[in-house]
């Protein structure tokens, strides 16, 4: 059903700050970044091997990402893998009795359609299933 790691998500307070140590100092391959407006975040993607990391920021005092930073600080905010299918996966998931987050796909950054598994389900990690748009 998942097929690889597409991205481990970094909450941060500030891009500006945070990318250019991903970027200049552990050589990371900087992809740009975009506002996930559903999310009330901006991320910043930097490729590594297969696999990304997704640096966020939160727009809002009311977006997920900032409620983790002010309970926890900076630090790893999600695991997100890569399906084919993502209604299938929900679809799987919901008759194993996982507790979804979203049990319907939403937008995220690139195209890409992601449903979020709540933590108390994946042992203490939110974790994100995506299909990329093709
Ligand atoms: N990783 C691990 N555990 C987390 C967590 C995270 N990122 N965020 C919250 N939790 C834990 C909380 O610590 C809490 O644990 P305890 O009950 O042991 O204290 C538990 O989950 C429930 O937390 P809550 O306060 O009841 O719920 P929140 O209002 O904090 O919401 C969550 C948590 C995961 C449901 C919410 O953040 C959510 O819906 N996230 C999905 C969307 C999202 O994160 N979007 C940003 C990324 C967008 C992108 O990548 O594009």
């Amino acid at each position: 059903m998942l097929t690889k790691i597409n991205h481990i998500g970094i909450a941060v307070q500030s891009l500006a700050d945070a990318v250019p140590f991903y970027r200049d100092n552990l050589g990371m391959a900087f992809m740009g970044t975009e506002e996930v407006a559903e999310q009330k975040v901006t991320v910043a993607f930097l490729q590594i091997g297969e696999s990304k990391i997704e640096l966020l920021e939160p727009t809002a005092d009311d977006s997920p990402v900032a409620k983790f930073i002010e309970k926890n600080g900076a630090g790893i905010h999600h695991i997100a893998y890569e399906v084919e299918d993502i209604e299938a996966a929900i679809a799987k998931l919901t008759a194993d009795g996982a507790r979804m987050i979203d049990s319907v796909p939403r937008n995220g950054a690139h195209g890409a359609r992601i449903a979020f598994i709540h933590p108390k389900t994946s042992r203490g990690v939110l974790t994100e299933l995506c299909q990329m748009g093709h």
